[in-house]
């Protein structure tokens, strides 16, 4: 839903989403004040506890919180990368001592060893008043049942969620993801008003809904809460049909906490609103490193304010998406997150044309007949990526051969290049049950 439909039906959904916190409302400088004084802390912590963190200050001539004068002297900090955390796998960027860690989670790390993160218990207790401030905003309300089909372990899309909707006064049922068909089940019989997974895996649990054979095979779900993967409006589009509810959109990495950085309000739905008062946004050049003004889209860069356990200064997310401090119609002030199209390292480059799975996405699921399941192929035969689109059909008695032909002209008009498309046979795209895997890397590291 645009801002413009938003702002019509405010009055009578005053209580979609309401405020938790009155910083959701604060003025910017009041919002920037607040910044600078957590900055300063953060500073002063990594300085006496952090060393690589102490060193990078050090190279931009900070020695002391005192050395930042306003919140623009942190374009002169160089940035934390990845590759920090995995030099210093696993606790290395500890900033306090070992026994005062409360908890660890993990990214599951596509790449070799997962991103480990650590939390002491007021970093937990942080984490569970964002995610109640965050779920409150997409709508939940206290006493509703919380179905929470995101993996539990390692993976902070579970228990994030579950200690959310604790701090708020919601029921949770903490189902964690798998068994696909026992959570349509659950569903039904729980009552959830509210399904908490990745957008893929919804889609999962919406197919083992409608192959359940017991009626009433409707749940009585309201709302979606939805992240970890990117997704597109299209995609919110299926969901919302297949399950009847709201889809809403949260955003977060375990470097910062997890989810509970970011996540649209449910009034508006127009852009994800950033928790300011715990995490520093700018947007950069991704070549460069340069800050881009703002609405520029380029790579998201994020410093936590409050963290004890792991403080991280201008961590790279490598996220790209663009930032708008505009107040929303829903009332809130805090700048919120554009255009959230997937990660910098997963454009594809083929023929010389940049793309992003979340485009094909866009343009696979504007044509009618094919069903939201579908995985890319990257190759590369030669010098150049080679770019396979497997999907399927959304219905029997689809012409395969035809809905390829014009999912192939779709794809030629919308991105100018020829990517080839095989329409399979329904079932066979692997189903997700947390992260999809949207692409198939078979390119030979260069
Ligand atoms: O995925 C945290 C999370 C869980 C957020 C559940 C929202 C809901 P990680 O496993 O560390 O943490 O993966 C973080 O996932 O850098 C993005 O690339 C991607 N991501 C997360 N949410 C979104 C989203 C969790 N809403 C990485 N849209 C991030 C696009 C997302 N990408």
């Amino acid at each position: 839903m645009r801002a413009s439909e938003a702002s019509e039906r405010l009055p009578g959904a005053a209580l979609e989403g309401a405020v938790r916190d009155p910083v959701e409302t604060a003025s910017r400088e009041e919002l920037c004040a607040l910044q600078l004084e957590r900055l300063r802390a953060t500073v002063a912590r990594v300085i006496a506890s952090q060393p690589p963190g102490a060193a990078r200050l050090a190279e931009a001539s900070i020695a002391a919180p005192e050395d930042i004068a306003s919140l623009e002297d942190l374009a002169g900090i160089p940035f934390t990368w990845k590759d920090d955390l995995r030099e210093h796998y696993p606790l290395g960027l500890l900033a306090v001592p070992r026994e005062r860690v409360a908890r660890i989670q993990a990214s599951s790390g596509s790449h070799g060893k997962p991103t480990v993160v650590a939390y002491t218990r007021n970093d937990l207790d942080t984490w569970a008043e964002l995610m109640a401030r965050c779920m409150t905003m997409a709508g939940v309300r206290p006493g509703m049942v919380v179905h929470n089909a995101n993996g539990y372990g390692l993976f902070t899309g579970g228990l994030g969620f579950h200690d959310g909707a604790e701090r708020l006064g919601a029921t949770v049922i903490p189902v964690s993801g798998g068994f696909t068909a026992r959570q349509a089940m659950l569903l039904r019989d729980l009552g959830g008003q509210v399904l908490v997974s990745t957008p893929s895996y919804a889609l999962a649990i919406a197919q083992a809904i409608r192959e359940a054979e017991t009626a009433p095979a409707r749940p009585r779900l309201e709302l979606g809460l939805f992240g970890g993967e990117p997704w597109s409006e299209a995609m919110r589009g299926q969901i919302e049909a297949e399950l009847g509810l709201s889809a809403v959109n949260f955003y977060g990495l375990s470097e910062m906490c997890g989810p509970g950085v970011a996540a649209e309000c449910l009034a508006v739905r127009d852009g994800l609103h950033v928790q300011e008062d715990h995490f520093l946004a700018e947007v950069v050049d991704p070549r460069t490193g340069e800050p881009l003004a703002e609405g520029e889209p380029g790579e998201l860069v994020l410093t936590t304010l409050t963290k004890e356990a792991l403080p991280l200064i201008r961590y790279r997310t490598g996220d790209l998406a663009s930032l708008t401090t505009e107040p929303c119609a829903c009332g809130r002030t805090t700048a919120r997150l554009l255009s959230l199209r997937g990660r910098r390292d997963e454009m594809l480059i083929v023929r010389g044309v940049n793309l992003f799975p979340s485009q094909i996405e866009h343009l696979l699921l504007g044509v009618e007949d094919v069903s939201p399941h579908y995985q890319l192929t990257v190759e590369r035969p030669e010098s150049m990526d080679e770019l396979t689109v497997r999907c399927e059909p959304a219905g029997d008695g689809v012409d395969r051969s035809l809905l390829g032909e014009r999912l192939e002209r779709v794809l030629r008009e919308h991105t100018g290049i020829r990517i080839a498309v095989e329409v399979v046979d329904a079932g066979t795209v692997p189903r997700s049950e947390g992260k999809a895997v949207r692409v198939v890397d078979r390119r030979l590291p260069r």
